[in-house]
Formats: C-alpha cells, structure tokens, sequence
C-alpha cells in the first residue's frame, strides 16, 4: 500500500541543488552544512567493558515498562518495529509470577480423549516445531480521561513477539480428540489456577503450545515454562504456566466466563468474544513529544485479532480527510503492523488521528461508535477506539480525552 510520495531533494528542501544554502531537514530544523569535514577525535583510547556472556542494553536507553500491582505496560511509544523485546513484554498476572521447574513439567490432556497423556517439555521440544509472530492483547486495554496519557497508558496491555512451539493439533491427533468434544478447558498452574473454555475449533485452527519467545525459552512473566498461545484472542485466554487441558463438550463457564468478559451488544448479551478487534494508534507523535513545523514522519502500530491489516487511514484534520499510510513488510495475519505517513505540518493547532481496516473488512470506530452500539452496559472490555492526539501550537502533543466511565 503505498501513500504519498515524496523525494528525497524536496524533503530536504532543495539541498541537493544548492549545496551551501540552509537546509530544511524533515523536522523542521534549520541545518548549517558543515565546511571542513574532520574525522571525529578517536573515541577509542579507553579500552571498554570485555565481551560478556550476557548482554545488557545501552545505559542511555531508558525504556521501561509501568508497573501496577496486577499489570505492567509496554512502552509502545518507544518502539522502532514489531516486536517487543522480551524484557519490555506487557504483563497481566491474576496471582503473581510461579516458580517452575522445567525438569518437573507436565502438561496433562484428558477428558473426551481416547488416550489420555502427560507431556514433559523435553516430550513437547520432540514434536515439529512451528514458529509464528503476532500479538497478545488483554481484552481491558483501554484507558482514556486526561490530556496527558502516552500510548503506553492508553494501551500498553499489548505486545509482540516471536512464538516458537507445537501446534496444539499435532498433539491432539497423539491423543485422539473425541469428535463429539467442542470445547476444551485450559488450565494454568499459577495461585490463581486462571482456567478457560475454548472451543475445540480454535485448537484445530492455530491455537500452539509455545515454549520459545524471541528466540529464547519464554520468560517467567510470560508463562514459562509453556503457555497456550491462541492467536488474535483475547490476552486471558493465552493461559500461562499451563498444566491442564480436559476435553469436554459444553463450556465450564469458569471465574472468567460468568460475568467478567461479558459485554452488552443491543439488547444482546455477548458472552464469549474471543477475536480481538482491529485497532490501531499513532506513537509518534504523541504525548509527553514535541514536534515543529514541516514534516513529520506519523508511524504507529495497526492490528486485527482477525486476520491481517488491509489498510490504515490517517488523518491531519480532525477526521475530515484521511489518506492512505504505507504499512511495513511483511504484514502478518493477527499481528502488528507498523505504519508511517509523511505530513507536512503547517503549525497550526490540529488533532492526528489513525484508523484500521482489517482484511474481513471491519473499519476501527470511534468510542461514540462504541457506545451507540453497547448502549449503557458497555463495560469496560474490549473497547478498540479511534485514539486522537491535540498537536498545539507550541508544537506540544496531548491525548484528545472522551468522556468513558469504566464501569
Ligand atoms: N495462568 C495464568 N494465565 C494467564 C493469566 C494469569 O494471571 N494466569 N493472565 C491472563 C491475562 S488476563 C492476560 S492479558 C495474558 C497476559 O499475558 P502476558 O503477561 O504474557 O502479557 O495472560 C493471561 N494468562
Ligand atoms: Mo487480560
């Protein structure tokens, strides 16, 4: 998909014909070409720290998760690409992080199975492995209500990474799935024994067994060692430290499934909404950033628990036009896609917005959308809104708050 095109020579202002002239950079700055061009002093008369075993990151770089009690949010903000490092991962946990043991490990399957079995790791790693990128996201990631808000407070219970495992159908053919069976429970071996019904389709479709994160065994916040990993689902439903899966053919309408995850549609009542709606943000610019007049590379992350991102719109005015942004290759099914988009700022005070379509067609609403759809029981669970952002004329960026009491 291709947006607005632009030269290098205009982007630059004309720099490649008059050399010596003022030079219009991308952000607006006014550079001064320089006139003799010296090598920088050597930087390398003091030896530095000797090759270590394990790495650490640059002691300028200062991107951090925000820790609460319960959940820990990814700086979406600070992202150059897709995937999240391992060590910067959202966390949600019900009941804190296990300590397991990968030499005592074992996943039960039973229930309406012919052969019921117990898995060791070292049995899972045995199978053919699969590897697949996409994102988790927890269904109550939505926060809004003040100006100064980043990405990673509005929607930071999202990340991605590269997942490496079995395919959950590979071990069902071992175990011999009753065809009667329709929904399985998942259980994890946390405090919290956090339990949900699937149904048995999703095992069938692209649901894994994932004991690899970016390359590495998964970390402990992320259910090491193995956890469910349901592609485009909601977070709650990636069960980690998972222990249990028991075959049966009606749902167990567990803690999770009586009230929480329930949200009114109408009239109507939905109970299980698995997918993930599309949904997309602009990162930068956004708040605490600053910006200045001229132009400005808008990039952002756009994604769908439904398959892959077909389109990203984004608007410079409010919502009255919006244009096509270019979407970084490859665009995967169920995972984020990164997105950028020229624009030229003129400095007048606006507000920036983006907007998703995903390949079944489903365009990303306003939270106005939202809410004339739910009615008043709305809750607060799977809410994917247009996210708006101010750019005053001081060049400072804020979240466009709405009006949204969590109930
Ligand atoms: N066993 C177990 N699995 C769990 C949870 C939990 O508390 N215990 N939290 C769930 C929720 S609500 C979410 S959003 C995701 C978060 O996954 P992450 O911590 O790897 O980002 O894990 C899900 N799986
Ligand atoms: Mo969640």
């Amino acid at each position: 998909m291709q947006g607005k095109k632009i030269s290098r020579r205009s982007l630059l202002g004309g720099a490649a014909v008059a050399t010596v002239a003022l030079v219009q950079t991308s952000v607006g700055k006014v550079l001064q070409p320089i006139q003799t061009a010296t090598p920088p002093e050597d930087p390398t008369k003091t030896v530095g720290p000797l090759p270590s075993k394990v790495g650490t990151r640059s002691p300028f770089e200062n991107s951090v998760r925000k820790p609460s009690d319960i959940s820990s949010r990814t700086p979406l903000q600070d992202m150059y690409s897709t995937i999240t490092p391992a060590d910067l991962h959202f966390e949600r946990h019900h009941a804190g992080i296990p300590t397991i043991d990968p030499n005592k490990y074992e996943l039960l399957i039973h229930g309406m199975v012919k052969r019921p079995m117990k898995f060791s790791l070292h049995d899972l790693k045995r199978f053919p492995a699969v590897t697949r990128t996409c994102f988790i996201e927890c269904a109550g990631n939505f926060r809004t209500g003040k100006e100064d808000m980043t990405p990673q407070e509005i929607l930071g219970l999202t990340s991605q990474s590269e997942w490496t495992g079995v395919m959950l159908s590979t071990l069902l053919r071992e175990v011999g799935v009753d065809p009667k069976s329709t929904w399985f429970l998942a259980e994890g071996s946390d405090a919290a024994i956090l339990t949900r019904s699937i149904p048995v389709s999703k095992a069938f479709d692209d649901a894994m067994i994932v004991y690899a994160q970016n390359g590495e065994a998964i970390r402990p916040a992320q259910g090491y060692p193995v956890r469910l990993l349901l592609p485009g689902w909601e977070g709650n439903t990636n069960v980690k430290w998972l222990r249990r899966l028991e075959f049966g053919d009606q749902p167990w309408m567990t803690r999770e499934e009586t009230s929480k995850y329930t949200y009114q549609v109408g009239e109507k009542v939905r109970q299980f909404s698995f997918e993930m709606d599309a949904r997309s943000i602009i990162i930068y610019p956004s708040y605490p950033g600053k910006v200045e007049p001229g132009y400005i590379e808008i990039r952002g992350i756009a994604w769908s628990g439904r398959g892959k991102v077909n389109k990203v719109e984004v608007s410079t005015d409010g919502g009255k036009n919006w244009e096509i942004a270019n979407l970084q290759e490859p665009v995967l099914s169920k995972a984020h896609t990164y997105f950028r988009y020229l624009w030229h700022w003129d400095g007048r005070q606006t507000e920036i917005l983006s907007r998703v379509t995903d390949e079944t067609g489903y365009i990303q609403p306003t939270l106005q959308q939202l809410k004339d759809a739910r009615g008043p029981e709305m809750g607060g669970y799977h809410l994917n809104p247009i996210t708006a952002w101010t750019v005053k004329r001081d060049g400072s960026v804020w979240l466009k708050p709405e009006e949204f009491k969590k109930l």
